[in-house]
């Protein structure tokens, strides 16, 4: 069955994986020392995490540092504020996972949802005889289901042990697994035994499975509000909802969404495995009381640094940035949060490395936040910030000149990156204030605020692989010196009035190219060529395949 038809019957197997103490483990990881002794992870006044060693003498998750040193006096606490490497290992098992399966959805920093059918199909095509389940088994065995999902969800545990070992061997990381035919009961089927262990649920169990939960605030996807909600109905607990009238569910909550909820308190959950893209933005948060100018751009250049960072281990250029701030008015005691965007020149991030901008990129940001700033905050007045928040959104993929040839060639796709981009600079309601605030990093040019005009798609194609050429300049300066000089050779070059075609590429095709993108492919026709002849070889099937002269080649 497709993915898409995730149904209630049994024909899927899901597998969820939750790494163990999550930060606690990345600890343990960066100081072996701490494997032995009761430690915890701070954040603010709370230890968000611990390892199991705390556990077993009673600090449990969020507990108040002070409360948790009560319990424990010897446990030691590391500041995990910096989540820098808790994100790393993250996407690290992700990827590690992705390299398996197609269908990998993360949830959170900690947790991934696989779908494992088509895998457990095929492996249980070729398989013989009974298989014994790996791992613990949630429930009663003795009237399994005969449909076929006994054997898949035991192949799920296979796979699930075998993906877990991974993750073990690859990155030092223990897991736990839940294996079961949704997302809903293998996550909380996970949540059974623990740490380091897998547990399967079957069918005939679900029921049972969801009863074992203590509250209904526990259900995934049920948040305290949702429950709140519910309490109006007289649904305390997971009996209650089970028993409720569908009819007044819908009045309260809307008909899809009361189905829903109904349908996961007996353990059916029809949603499916999507697999996680790169996030929409990258974004970046601080809550300190701040009332002065020199604080903000002090706190948001230091906020542009982490973010940079971030960005920079993310892969692609960011094509918007967003400005968020929490006031409050000191009359009224309200707090406001309030955001400002506006588009960003990418060629701002015209450098190998993004976390290393020159300081006159990272001046030009500045002045854009800045000026973000001064359209969210009357600087004129006084003011009472709670926090500041950076984000980039809207990203654009390192262009690869290689699948942008083979879109504009064969497909005549759209450039979507480009064009879906809103063609306004700043989302903002009002028009800018005039007034300049005294901050050094003001400056009222609009040169490196992207003024979106809609491209053709060549021009689109040139843009970006200018921004693939300028990956190797130092800065956005020598970017454009050294973009005009190519350009200004390849004009005046005779070569480049009549580039010869290639053989065996498609002639219409090729004088479609922009001159330049056509002497490229000549000069790589040439170079390869050079290479046939001085090393006399054969090119290999996979070199064929490599060279952008092969996407222009004649089927
Ligand atoms: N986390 C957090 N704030 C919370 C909950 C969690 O910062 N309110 C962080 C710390 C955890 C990580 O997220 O290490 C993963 O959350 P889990 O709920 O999966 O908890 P752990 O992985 O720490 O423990 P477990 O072994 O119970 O999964
Ligand atoms: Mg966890
Ligand atoms: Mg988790």
């Amino acid at each position: 069955m497709d993915n898409e038809q995730c149904l209630d019957n049994h024909s899927n197997t899901i597998i969820h994986i939750d790494v163990d103490c999550f930060y606690a483990q990345v600890e343990m990881l960066r100081n072996p020392d701490l494997n032995n002794v009761p430690m915890g992870v701070s954040q603010k006044r709370f230890v968000v995490t611990c390892n199991y060693i705390a556990r077993s003498v009673g600090i449990k998750k969020m507990m108040l540092i002070t409360e948790a040193k009560e319990k424990c006096p010897e446990l030691v606490l590391i500041n995990g504020e910096d989540l820098h490497d808790y994100r790393q290992y993250s996407y690290k098992i992700t990827e590690l996972l992705l390299h398996s399966f197609n269908l990998v959805e993360r949830l959170g920093l900690d947790e991934n949802f696989i779908d494992a059918t088509s895998e457990v199909n095929k492996r249980l095509q070729v398989c013989e005889g009974n298989l014994d389940p790996v791992g613990n088994v949630f429930g009663d065995t003795s009237d399994l289901c005969d449909c076929g999902c006994t054997e898949r969800l035991k192949m799920g545990a296979i796979i699930a042990q075998e993906l877990r070992d991974k993750i073990k061997s690859e990155l030092k990381l223990t897991t736990c697994a839940g294996i079961a035919h949704n997302k809903l009961l293998a996550k909380i089927a996970g949540s059974r035994h623990k740490p380091n262990q897998q547990t399967i649920v079957f069918p005939n169990s679900a029921v049972e499975l969801m009863l074992s939960l203590p509250s209904l605030t526990k259900i995934p996807g049920l948040g305290q509000k949702l429950c709140k909600d519910l309490e109006t109905l007289g649904i305390t607990n997971l009996e209650d909802l089970q028993n409720c009238d569908l009819t007044q569910l819908s009045n309260l909550l809307g008909p899809e969404k009361a189905r829903v909820i109904y349908d996961l308190s007996f353990g059916i959950d029809r949603s499916v495995v999507k697999t996680t893209g790169k996030p929409q933005s990258i974004g970046i948060e601080d809550s300190k009381h701040i009332t002065a100018e020199t604080e903000v751009t002090e706190k948001l250049h230091e906020l542009l640094s982490r973010l940079l960072l971030l960005v920079a281990e993310d892969g692609r250029i960011p094509r918007t940035i967003r400005l968020t701030v929490r006031q409050t008015n000191k009359t009224s005691r309200l707090t406001v949060r309030e955001s400002r965007q506006c588009n960003i020149n990418p060629s701002l991030f015209n450098c190998k490395d993004i976390s290393q901008l020159p300081e006159h990129n990272i001046n030009k940001i500045m002045s854009i936040i800045m000026r973000l700033f001064s359209k969210l905050v009357d600087t004129q007045r006084p003011y009472h910030l709670s926090l500041l928040g950076l984000a980039f959104t809207k990203f654009l993929e390192k262009p690869n000149i290689r699948s942008t040839l083979t879109k504009f060639l064969y497909n005549n796709m759209e450039v979507q990156s480009i064009t879906d981009i809103e063609n306004k600079y700043d989302t903002g309601k009002n028009s800018p204030k005039d007034s300049s605030p005294s901050t050094s990093y003001f400056d009222n040019s609009d040169s490196d605020i992207e003024q979106s005009t809609k491209k053709s798609k060549m021009e689109n194609i040139i843009a970006r692989r200018r921004i693939q050429n300028s990956e190797d300049c130092e800065s956005p300066c020598k970017l454009k010196v050294a973009d005009l000089r190519l350009n200004s050779i390849e004009k005046s070059s005779d070569e480049n009035q009549n580039v010869p075609c290639p053989p065996n590429a498609d002639e219409k095709v090729f004088r479609e190219l922009p001159n330049d993108l056509q002497l490229e492919l000549w000069k790589e026709y040439k170079k390869s060529r050079e290479r046939i002849e001085g090393e006399s070889l054969i090119r290999t099937k996979k070199s064929k395949t490599n060279t952008i002269l092969n996407y222009l080649v004649k089927r």
